[in-house]
């Protein structure tokens, strides 16, 4: 399966620091920062840093080190904005927009957390 990566993405830039953004994690491997179009009141995005298109390139490609770093940081982050289940929150939505059907609109992989508010069903048909 071939990956095709464009460096020119909007995430590509944030990471090399051409673009502004609102960081609330920063790890080796894991960039988190808030969505610049919130779509509840608490919308992060968390991205590797290395360069993977999508879920399923991330998972076939990244290292373990990698995968283990973005896993932990990604829980790590729903504790700390007070929304994990385990840690007395609400809850959140993780989703990874993966790919065409999926509208990925930035082709860096990353995944949402989405909390704040009751979310509703997961899709509406
Ligand atoms: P997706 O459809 O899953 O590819 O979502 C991409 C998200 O990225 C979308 O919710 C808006 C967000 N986004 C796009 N450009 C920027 C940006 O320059 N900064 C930030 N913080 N978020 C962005």
């Amino acid at each position: 399966m071939a990956y095709d990566y464009d460096d020119s993405n909007i995430f590509a830039r944030i990471l090399r620091g051409e673009i502004p953004n609102d960081t609330v994690a920063d790890t080796e491997h894991t960039l988190a920062f808030r969505d610049i179009r919130p779509q509840a009141p608490v919308h992060v995005l968390v991205i590797p840093k290395g360069a993977y298109v999508t879920y399923d390139h991330f998972a076939a490609a990244a290292s373990e080190v990698e995968i283990v770093d973005f896993t932990r940081t990604v829980a790590r982050l729903c504790t700390e904005l007070g929304v994990a289940p385990g840690a007395g929150g609400a809850g959140c939505r993780l989703l990874a927009n993966c790919g065409e059907d999926a509208h990925q609109e930035v082709p860096h992989m990353h995944l949402h957390i989405l909390a704040g508010k009751p979310l509703g069903p997961m899709l509406s048909v």
